[in-house]
């Protein structure tokens, strides 16, 4: 490098923590979500919803809804039947209803659809709707759903004779009953993974815009995958592609809640065609809690076979995952319960085999959605839970069994058990960080002397590895198409740009961070370059933002569509410098000439000479595309360290402290990274201490507003000690980074919970499912059992 090299954090690159420039409009109440868009001739829908689980509808009559004054359209399923519109395809090829027509089938279904002059007619006329139900008996958990005799809750679906959705295995069994019988010990644990809900703070929304002049059809909504949504909308609607636009405005966070397309979407879309006027849906915040994709409901067991020395020989795992009424998961075609299997990818082991199965119940469709990379949440919660149950029982040190057990620096690319590749991580220096920070030994004396006075104090690990970035395409798909991911950009004649993606943030800072990449690749700074991402017109084709894959996938396609340009540049250098292109360096923003390194035009200067002074048969403009189909996903890694105490008179818990190192390679942006952390721990804090939605014995939802749904606030939310010293690069990804999106909320969960157990050792307690609320620690505490959160079942 010579002295005239940009230096790459002042002009906001890699590793620079640039204050995230979405938040100057959102701090100052000017963003513009889909509910801040009014149209010209607008309308307003709402949504009527069951308030039944499971019941027949035997008749609807909107008669009364059409004689309200401002009431333009009552759509039935009736109605969408008519129009093949009534049942539409589900991302896990299943069906959904769209509006019920023969059964409604979880509590808060949609039933019907007003659309009036504004949001309050329509909800009037909604309330004037008179639905005859016939009430069957509902569902509520697997077991219910599994049993002989139980009602079939998809008598729609011919050839469906019972609840059972998929039986689904991966693993090598033969190997994995040889290594049980081989075991010198053999650890057990059961556990349910509770419903929990993304809950952002906006909710989902809508306005269809149907134009009757040009027949174009343009949808405002909040999806986190413009692109799949506008190809699914073709199909589910019969529309060319071409006359689809959709446009993802700001949005107010997504977590997994807005991949799943809703019936509210498909319902605005026949509302604006059938009206030729803009229709608008805002979703309020119980029907989002109820209605929309939740996560998780799973019930987990396993064994794991062990030799004396602490050595893991196998694992069994068994999943029965609660799917609601339809299985509607958006996640990798090729997997039933999503990437359930990349359990145990931090350990090596040499033999897993899983077993899963999926089940109907009269609750709303989900299981994927929130911070989980397709189900890791949970895989990775069993198994760190799974590993403080064997140490216990071996009589180990939580540490020194984890890291005994993990796979090593030098073992990469490590073939985990349920045959994953993972490619690079130094999972011990990470650990040792951990225990430095939190200093371990002296918490474990602390924690004995504590105990010999009543006191409990705990300490719980959670080491996880997190498979994150969706595709490479031979393996990834969605309906079919392909998960890779786009970026264009535009250098413009003064060297500023525009880049968009194929991604979509929903707060994740991908204004900011894009252009810093576009800065560490071509020198250009990056307030000079502009992001855009969410409008299908204009955006290249890309699968979304979802399972943190927009930095594997799109962020590398920013990396690769810069170096294009930077090809391009390199032969406008040359020429303007009068040499060889082979005669010419680069530097940050800079060519030179090789021989003579004061001789030197900057990026910018190429720019100009893109349009305005090109070797002849150069084609004009400084523009490219690129397409990224990533050879892996990345593997970032994380320890996480909580210490609590526990007041044994009321099963109170107090977080004292909790220390995170995260690995996910180069940090583009060191800041946003923290926040990404703070905020997953926090839900992570938020899922294991206080999050409740459940469903009582006659199926109704439990939790399904604020004042029961917990949301930490700054009171409740513990300090977090966050460590960014290991940084092991992605070997795959161009500029070397990981995903980091969910990392914190998948592997956050278990430290709160092993450490809540750590307290209790010595008492028999080897599991209290979440939300480890006091009462059940009290339970535990009292009456030296198990605690656990499956829903209460009817027995008459
Ligand atoms: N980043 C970085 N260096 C890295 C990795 C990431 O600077 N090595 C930056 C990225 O450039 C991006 C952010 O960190 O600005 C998150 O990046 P990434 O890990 O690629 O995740 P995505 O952008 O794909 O975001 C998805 C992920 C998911 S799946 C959920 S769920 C979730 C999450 O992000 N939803 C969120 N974090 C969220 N944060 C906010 N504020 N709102 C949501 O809805
Ligand atoms: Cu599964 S929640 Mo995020 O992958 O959108």
């Amino acid at each position: 490098m010579t002295s005239q090299a940009l230096d790459e954090i002042k002009i906001g690159g890699l590793g620079s923590s640039r204050k995230r420039v979405e938040d100057d409009r959102f701090i100052r109440g000017r963003g513009n979500y889909t509910d801040d868009i009014t149209l010209p001739g607008m309308l307003h829908m709402e949504i009527l919803r069951s308030p039944l689980p499971h019941a027949i509808i035997k008749s609807i009559d909107t008669s009364k809804a059409w004689e309200i004054p401002g009431v333009h359209l009552v759509l039935t399923g009736e109605m969408m039947a008519t129009r093949n519109l009534a049942w539409m395809p589900t991302l896990s090829y299943d069906t959904q209803a769209v509006l019920a027509t023969d059964k409604v089938r979880f509590q808060g279904q949609e039933v019907a659809c007003v659309i009036a002059d504004d949001p309050y007619i329509a909800k009037d006329a909604c309330e004037a709707i008179e639905v005859d139900y016939e009430p069957l008996p509902p569902i509520v958990n697997p077991w219910q759903g599994l049993a002989e005799g139980a009602p079939v809750i998809r008598d729609d679906k011919t050839g469906q004779s019972d609840n059972v959705v998929y039986n689904w295995e991966v693993g090598d069994k033969a190997g994995t009953d040889r290594a049980f019988e081989q075991a010198d010990a053999i650890s057990k644990l059961e556990l349910h993974y509770p419903r929990s809900h993304p809950s952002p703070i906006e909710c989902c929304g809508s306005i269809a815009d149907f134009n009757r002049a040009t027949s174009k059809l343009t949808v405002y909504m909040t999806t986190q995958a413009p692109h799949i949504i506008r190809a699914a909308v073709a199909m589910v609607a019969e529309l060319p592609e071409h006359m689809i636009r959709i446009i993802s405005p700001d949005i107010g966070g997504g977590f997994g809640n807005k991949v799943p397309v809703y019936p509210g979407y498909v319902c605005s879309i026949l509302a604006s065609i059938l009206l030729e006027r803009p229709v608008k849906w805002i979703e309020d915040k119980t029907g989002n809690l109820i209605s929309t994709g939740f996560a998780r409901d799973i019930y987990l067991k396993g064994e794991m076979a062990l030799r004396r020395d602490g050595k893991i020989l196998g694992v069994r795992m068994h999943t029965d995952a609660d799917h609601g009424a339809f299985f509607s998961d958006a996640q990798p075609s090729k997997f039933k319960i999503g990437l359930m299997h990349s359990a145990f990818a931090t350990y090596d082991i040499p033999a897993a085999h899983l077993t899963a199965r999926g089940v109907y119940t009269n609750k709303a469709p989900g299981g994927v959605a929130y911070r989980c990379s397709f189900r890791v949440t949970e895989a990775m919660f069993f198994q760190e839970r799974m590993i403080q149950a064997a140490a216990d029982d071996l009589g180990m040190d939580q540490a020194a069994f984890r890291r005994m057990n993990f796979v090593r620096d030098d073992d990469f690319p490590h073939r985990t058990p349920f045959g994953f590749l993972t490619d690079s991580g130094q999972y011990a220096k990470c650990l040792d960080v951990g225990l430095a920070a939190i200093d371990y030994d002296n918490f474990r004396k602390e924690q004995a002397e504590a105990r010999k006075r009543g006191r409990l104090l705990g300490l719980g690990i959670s080491t996880m590895t997190e498979p994150l970035g969706a595709g490479n395409s031979r393996e990834y798909d969605i309906l079919g198409i392909k998960m890779f991911d786009s970026a264009e950009l535009k250098v413009h004649m003064t060297g500023k740009a525009l880049l968009r993606t194929g991604a979509k943030t929903q707060g994740q800072g991908h204004e900011t961070t894009w252009a810093q990449i576009v800065a560490h690749e071509l020198g250009i700074p990056a307030d000079d370059v502009t992001v855009e991402e969410g409008d299908t017109d204009t955006a290249p084709f890309g699968m979304g933002t979802y399972a943190s894959r927009s930095t594997p996938v799109a962020g590398a396609a920013v990396a690769m569509v810069s170096r294009k340009i930077r090809a391009k540049a390199r032969k406008l250098a040359a020429h303007l410098l009068e040499v060889s292109e082979e005669d010419i360096e680069w530097e940050l923003g800079r060519f030179y000439v090789r021989s003579s390194p004061s001789r030197g035009v900057t990026i910018q200067e190429c720019a100009m000479a893109a349009y305005s002074n090109m070797p002849d048969g150069m084609e004009p403009g400084l523009e490219n595309t690129a397409y990224y189909d990533p050879p892996n996903l990345t593997w970032p890694f994380a320890v996480y360290i909580v210490t609590v105490e526990v007041d044994p008179e009321t099963g109170v818990w107090d977080v004292l402290r909790m220390v995170a190192v995260d690995d996910c390679g180069v940090r583009i942006n060191p800041m946003i990274v923290e926040g990404q952390i703070m905020g997953g721990l926090t839900e992570a804090y938020a899922m294991s201490s206080m999050q409740f939605i459940t469903f009582d014995a006659d199926g109704n939802c439990v939790g399904s507003n604020y004042m029961d749904y917990l949301l930490p606030t700054a009171w409740e939310t513990p300090g977090y000690e966050l460590h960014s010293e290991v940084v092991t690069p992605c070997p795959h990804h161009p500029i070397g980074a990981k995903g980091i999106g969910e990392c914190a909320a998948v592997g956050g969960p278990a430290a709160f919970v092993n450490a809540v157990i750590d307290a209790l050792s010595g008492t028999g307690v080897r599991n209290i499912d979440m939300p480890v609320l006091p009462d059940r620690v009290w339970e535990a505490l009292t009456y030296r059992r198990d605690v656990s959160g499956a829903p209460p079942v009817r027995q008459d």
